[in-house]
């Protein structure tokens, strides 16, 4: 148990931290159980922590690394889906518990994920004191998916509903009647890919009653497929690389990103880009987070 997995989150450049040292905390979940249309999610945080490796350590502003990256060995994916959701909440649970401020950075694996790594959230913040803000193409909504209510097409559902945790949605450009009536009756706020990607907006106001505390579950597939063609269901009209980063500045400038998660990466043989891609993103999104905790009155809400 105590042999770390090989290779590690930019293994390249740095040797395991102290766990205890660390900032970030690199969960990797090969779960792929209910993905609908292309397979390979499993392969997704293999594939993401490979491609680190390629990784520049000065990230163009800073450079994230020096707060200690890590990396947990895999989740453990064999059994039952309910043996494997509360193996995932145990992973979460375990940097929360320990001192100092820690951040989770799960990586999967398909979307379903979040539920069980949100339960380890919400045990630790509260339900009212941690938000979701959720980049994707789909909005996850459905109560129930091919039978399941645990799919990665139910997942924001599971969150919303069944944790009671408020959610923002970022990019969303494919959904059914019953989620869009959903979105309506339960008021979800967002902003849709068909009025952020025309316009190219850069920054998203989230309510003021939005909790203080964020995860950010990033769906690999709400980025442009011309850039992430690499995910069971890409979607045309999605966010542009820039725009994506833009937007989890203005997210991380607002409230404390807590957590993230990055999933839904399915790797393809013989096209590195998208892989390396999931990585840069993950490694960014620990640079924003790691300058927001530098930077004075992060936690101050703006709005
Ligand atoms: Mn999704």
């Amino acid at each position: 148990m105590s042999q770390f997995r090989e290779p590690i989150f930019l293994g390249s450049e740095f040797d395991q931290p102290k766990e205890s040292h660390a900032l970030f905390h690199v969960i990797p979940v090969p779960y792929e159980a209910t993905v609908s249309y292309g397979q390979g999610t499993k392969r997704g945080p293999g594939a993401i922590i490979d491609a680190s490796l390629q990784l520049e350590v000065f990230d163009g502003t800073s450079s994230p690394a020096e707060e200690c990256i890590y990396t947990h060995n895999d989740v453990d994916c064999s059994g039952t889906r309910e043996e494997i959701f509360s193996r995932i909440t145990k992973a979460v649970a375990r940097p929360l518990k320990a001192d100092g401020d820690k951040v989770p950075v799960i990586l999967g694996g398909e979307h379903s994920i979040t539920y069980p790594v949100m339960q380890a959230m919400v045990e630790k913040y509260g339900p009212d004191n941690i938000g979701v803000v959720q980049f994707d193409a789909h909005a996850d909504l459905r109560d129930r998916y091919e039978g399941s209510p645990y799919s990665h097409a139910s997942v924001m559902r599971r969150i919303h509903d069944d944790l009671g945790v408020a959610i923002y949605q970022l990019g969303i450009r494919a959904l059914c009647p019953e989620e869009f009536m959903y979105r309506l009756e339960r008021r979800i706020p967002g902003v849709d890919a068909k009025v952020l990607v025309p316009s190219a907006m850069k920054e998203i106001l989230l309510p003021e009653s939005f909790p203080e505390h964020v995860f950010i579950t990033f769906d690999v597939d709400a980025l442009d497929p011309s850039i992430m063609p690499a995910t069971g269901t890409p979607v045309p009209g999605g966010l542009s690389w820039y725009q994506s980063l833009n937007l989890l500045e203005s997210v991380a400038a607002q409230r404390k990103v807590v957590g993230f998660d990055v999933v839904e990466l399915a790797p393809m043989d013989n096209f590195v880009a998208p892989s390396f891609a999931a990585a840069d993103l993950t490694y960014k999104i620990m640079g924003i987070i790691a300058r927001s905790r530098l930077a004075t009155g992060p936690q101050e809400h703006k709005n």
